[in-house]
């Protein structure tokens, strides 16, 4: 039976999000974007109302929302602020996701019930200076060295690993080399200030200005083969299907975003006088409108049945790179129309408007560029 209504527990966790967001972000979202600042203080809030471990089960100390209950929440951050979005989503999907998803008994137990108390933050380590979308491309390496693994090597972009909360790296290095002649990769996990493994917080962000960004490098970083994730030589697969789920939150911000742009645009619309009435009045404006309202709600039913595949264990990695790509390009598209919309004043610090409209871009180009979902939706069609 086709049924388009939330559960009475995913309503609450829009609601009791939405309030949270209202609160305790908005009043400081701005200045910490102008700072580049990462909240912990908003981190340790965020943490109080469950916010990391949104997917995670009680017998881990997640708050075991489900996944659409997650992404929903990911959207009323969003809504309001991408950056805040941007610590939960990369906190969850990519912090948690892999040790939730590929950890051993002893792994989970060590590290998922203070991951998801929020009291430390785990982090993805993937990408690296010479291998963004090409992500099979890695040159950090990992050799044993009796019953440890050595890692070297260096990582870029990665969010909330330089923070005093940062707590675990999941870092894809190279182990080998496969029959086939391709590169052998796995994962390891890497504690935060390690020996050999420094975190430096990288500035100069259009975007995202108050999530944490940073570059990782490895020197002689010894880790014991405890540490490894999962099977030797299955990393690039534990990394994609990572990434499979997190597209969904990345899709999420994109949806979140282009909602809070919309009100904002149409509470302006109600407000601002031009040729003797609101501006709203002028059919100009309401076309605009009317296509944010429908491209928004055609993104929120794309991403929703992804979601739901998801939480049904069934496959969902073609529509997850449609919904990344679907809900990043409908945020920028209703960002754009709502700074048109606010005229000069969309183009001033003051108003939210211009965060959302700089906000945007990371969207279709962090986990996986519009271009690799294009890529993926294609191979989905057997090309
Ligand atoms: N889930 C599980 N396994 C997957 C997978 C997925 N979603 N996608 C690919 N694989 C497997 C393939 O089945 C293949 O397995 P075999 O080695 O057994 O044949 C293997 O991984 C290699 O796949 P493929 O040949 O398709 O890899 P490519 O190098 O062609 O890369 C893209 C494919 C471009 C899609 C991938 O590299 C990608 O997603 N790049 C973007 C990375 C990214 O998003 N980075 C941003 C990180 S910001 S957090």
């Amino acid at each position: 039976m086709l049924n388009f209504d939330l559960s009475e527990e995913q309503n609450i966790i829009r609601q009791t999000i939405r309030e949270f967001a209202e609160q305790e972000v908005k009043p400081v979202a701005r200045e910490l974007d102008e700072k580049e600042e990462f909240s912990v203080e908003l981190a340790r809030k965020m943490a109080g109302v469950g916010l990391f471990g949104c997917f995670v089960g009680e017998e881990y100390g997640g708050s075991n929302m489900g996944y659409v209950g997650y992404i929903i929440a990911v959207e009323e951050l969003a809504r309001v602020d991408g950056s805040t979005a941007a610590t939960i989503a990369a906190g969850n999907s990519l912090g948690i996701g892999p040790i939730a998803y590929f950890g051993n008994e002893e792994q989970k137990r060590q590290w998922l019930p203070r991951l998801c108390k929020g009291e430390i933050l785990g982090s993805f380590g993937l990408t690296e200076p010479d291998a963004g979308s090409d992500a099979q491309g890695s040159r950090t390496t990992a050799v044993q060295q009796g019953d440890d693994w050595v890692l070297n090597g260096s990582k870029i972009f990665i969010t909330n690993a330089s923070n005093p909360l940062a707590g675990v790296t999941t870092v894809q290095a190279v182990t080998g080399t496969r029959p086939d002649g391709r590169k052998e990769l796995s994962c390891f996990l890497v504690p935060a200030r390690h020996p050999g493994f420094t975190a430096t917080p990288m500035h100069g962000k259009l975007m995202w200005r108050s999530s944490d960004t940073a570059e990782l490098a490895f020197e002689d970083c010894r880790v014991p083969a405890r540490n490894l994730l999962g099977k030797r030589g299955e990393g690039f697969k534990q990394m994609m299907q990572v990434l499979d789920g997190g597209r969904l939150s990345i899709a999420a911000m994109g949806l979140g975003g282009a909602q809070g742009a919309y009100e904002l645009a149409l509470e302006y619309s109600q407000q601002r006088k031009q040729f003797g009435q609101l501006i709203g009045k002028f059919q100009a404006t309401q076309f605009k409108l009317a296509n944010m309202a429908m491209e928004i709600e055609a993104a929120r039913n794309l991403l929703y049945k992804a979601c739901w595949l998801k939480e049904q264990h069934r496959p969902f990695g073609q529509l997850a790179a449609m919904a990344k790509l679907y809900c990043s390009e409908v945020m920028k598209r209703v960002v754009t129309e709502a700074v048109q919309i606010h005229g000069g004043y969309g183009l001033m610090k003051e108003y939210h408007v211009e965060r959302f409209f700089r906000d945007q871009k990371l969207l279709e180009i962090g986990e996986g560029t519009s271009e690799v979902q294009r890529i993926v939706i294609a191979r989905g069609l057997g090309l």
